[in-house]
């Protein structure tokens, strides 16, 4: 008889070092791979690559990047996949809807937040980091473009560090929906949203907290509670002596949202085109203050998986 039932290994597989540290309760944190292949230039996107994974080990947790390759969703990379991932032309970008035809088609892809959040989830990490969130689009009443990332953290369980929301969104739109959607925000050292480029997004948030075991606070009350298998965003805004000047953010974002209408991009194009807009309408500035702002999220993401996994 012909089985359906794919082994699991077929479509999952963790890296023998994150299969490790879940099994021993050890701090792991997921990296997503859609910042490398489509939200940074390269070469230095493989940098960054190898860098956030540094810094993930300096804080005493093990990285887990996720990505598809020939249809298997890794739980962790080693430095050759994490290669082709920052380097192999035509790499898909993946978002959770995507990821069963990538199983059964051997595709190869970077994964987005809800892609990344549900993997991550399904391997049994908790605690996932990256740079900005998606969210609303401006203009969504013409376009309808709500990020799929809105989705997903409305119903996983997961703790994401991020410098908020991309900063070329619909910020006040995209945090309404978060409400709507039961997505709990805390704000690490700071009362406000962060702007992802800036340090603030202008926009008050209810709750602030001041420390990683604060958040892992929060987590065990949401399972102790129960309910919706909701995430806790932990918006973390990037320091304001390395946010992208606010003034020149305003103008380029201005003139890249104009360039994205007169050249009709939509659908998952939008946001990588308004990205390498802004890197180089900044003459790279912006790039810096987005690494900068990931740089910090994977930090504390570290500190938080630690604080969770030591259970205080
Ligand atoms: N954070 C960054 N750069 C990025 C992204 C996040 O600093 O490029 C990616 C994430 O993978 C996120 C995606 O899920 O952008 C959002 O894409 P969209 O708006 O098409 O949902
Ligand atoms: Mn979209």
């Amino acid at each position: 008889m012909r089985t359906t039932q794919q082994p699991i290994d077929n479509v999952l597989r963790p890296s023998d070092e994150v299969a490790e540290a879940l099994a021993q309760g050890a701090p792991v944190v997921a990296l997503e791979s859609t910042i490398i292949s489509h939200g940074l230039p390269q070469p230095r996107n493989l940098e960054v690559a190898l860098e956030l994974e540094e810094i993930v080990r300096e804080s005493g947790a093990v990285p887990a990047t996720i990505a598809v390759l020939d249809g298997v969703a890794h739980i962790g990379l080693d430095q050759r996949e994490l290669k082709r991932i920052a380097t192999e032309s035509g790499l898909r970008k993946l978002g959770f809807r995507d990821l069963p035809a990538a199983a059964a088609l051997k595709a190869s892809g970077a994964t987005t937040v809800s892609a990344t959040s549900f993997l991550a989830a399904r391997a049994g990490i908790r605690i996932f980091a990256t740079g900005g969130l998606g969210g609303v689009h401006r203009g969504w009443t013409e376009s309808q473009d709500e990020s799929a990332d809105l989705d997903m953290l409305s119903r996983t369980r997961i703790t994401v560090v991020c410098a908020g929301v991309k900063s070329i969104l619909d910020v006040p739109g995209t945090l309404q929906r978060l409400e709507t959607r039961e997505v709990s925000v805390a704000g690490f050292r700071t009362d406000e949203f962060p702007g992802f480029y800036l340090h603030t997004s202008g926009e008050p948030i209810d709750w602030r907290i001041e420390t990683p075991a604060e958040a892992a606070d929060i987590m065990r009350a949401q399972d102790a509670l129960g309910g919706p298998e909701t995430a806790l965003i932990v918006a973390n805004p990037v320091p304001v002596a390395e946010q992208l000047d606010p003034a020149l953010h305003d103008r380029v974002l201005a003139e890249a949202l104009a360039a994205a209408d007169r050249e009709r991009v939509t659908g998952q194009a939008i946001t990588p085109f308004l990205l390498e807009y802004l890197v180089r309408g900044t003459d790279g500035a912006s790039l810096e203050a987005n690494l900068a702002a990931v740089r910090g999220n994977v930090r504390i993401a570290g500190q938080i998986a630690a604080s969770w996994s030591r259970g205080n």
